[in-house]
């Protein structure tokens, strides 16, 4: 008897002493001002989409400087002044040949590196838990059914209820908590209209349609605070549904599941409406 008491009361402690420092990660997923280009980059998937996109880069900079360069020099070399009796010359089998192959080998050897990282983004084959992320007009909810099926709504909290620190349009009331160095499979579905669960730090941009199970992945490399938001135009209050997401490390995210448990339970939820629904009938 004493001794279960003892465990409650290390426990309790235990969660009291580690709930202070689950508020703890620095907010890392965010768009700052003025920003150029991409996000950091918290998975391997958005690492790689940032090498893919600079690899891109290089190849749509030396085409248009090649063409830039083109133009030039005819403009200049052929100009009416410099050139007063034009060439009649309507064909060259060999320039013909080679704008055409030469273009083909460029989108081919784009098209490599491109289909291989498509696949790569689309499922994990070894995840070691699932979250999954249902979209509503205009809130999501999540369900966790690895451990122990709980799920929760996540609200945007409006600007007026704002609290230091968190982001305007970005912040929600319960925060979607997942553990780093994890291969997280989510799976992404709506209950109403479709939806985007859409988080750029980590390279994710899943449509959530209505009868249909999306699925995608992510291994978060760093703890922090992530936003994200519905991107796909789902109705009036579209802009107001986005997604937090806090990283922790694995032993944080065990006792955050411990309290979300109880917090969140299904069962709590679902029985406290039928006795809320019987006492309806019974008046
Ligand atoms: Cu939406």
């Amino acid at each position: 008897m004493w001794n279960r008491i003892l465990i409650i009361i290390n426990t309790f402690l235990l969660f009291i002493s580690l709930a202070g420092n689950v508020n703890a990660e620095e907010v890392v997923g965010v768009s700052k001002p003025w920003q150029m280009g991409f996000r950091e980059a918290a998975s391997p998937v958005m690492e790689r989409i940032i090498s893919f996109h600079d690899f891109l880069m290089i190849i749509s900079v030396g085409i248009s400087v090649f063409v830039m360069a083109l133009l030039a020099y005819v403009m200049i070399r052929f100009r009416a002044s410099n050139n007063p009796v034009p060439s009649k010359r309507t064909h060259n089998t060999v320039i013909e040949v080679l704008w055409t192959v030469i273009p083909i080998i460029i989108l081919v050897i784009m098209a490599i590196p491109s289909f291989r990282l498509l696949y790569y983004m689309d499922r994990t084959s070894e995840a070691e838990m699932t979250l999954k992320a249902i979209g509503h007009q205009w809130y999501w909810s999540y369900e966790y059914p690895d451990h122990g099926n709980f799920t929760f709504d996540s609200v945007l909290i409006e600007e007026e209820d704002l609290k230091p620190g968190q982001e305007r349009l970005l912040s929600t009331d319960n925060e979607v908590v997942l553990p780093i160095n994890t291969n997280i499979r989510i799976l992404v579905t709506a209950d109403d209209v479709i939806h985007n669960w859409a988080l750029p730090s980590f390279g994710i941009k899943q449509d959530a349609v209505p009868g249909r199970l999306n699925e995608t992945w992510v291994n978060i490399t760093k703890p922090g605070v992530y936003y994200g938001m519905c991107s796909e135009l789902c109705g009036v209050r579209h802009a107001f549904m986005p997604i937090t997401v806090r990283a922790v490390s694995k032993e944080k995210f065990a006792i955050w599941v411990e309290g979300a448990k109880t917090q969140f339970a299904k069962e709590k939820i679902e029985n406290n409406s039928t006795k809320k629904i019987a006492k309806l009938e019974r008046k």
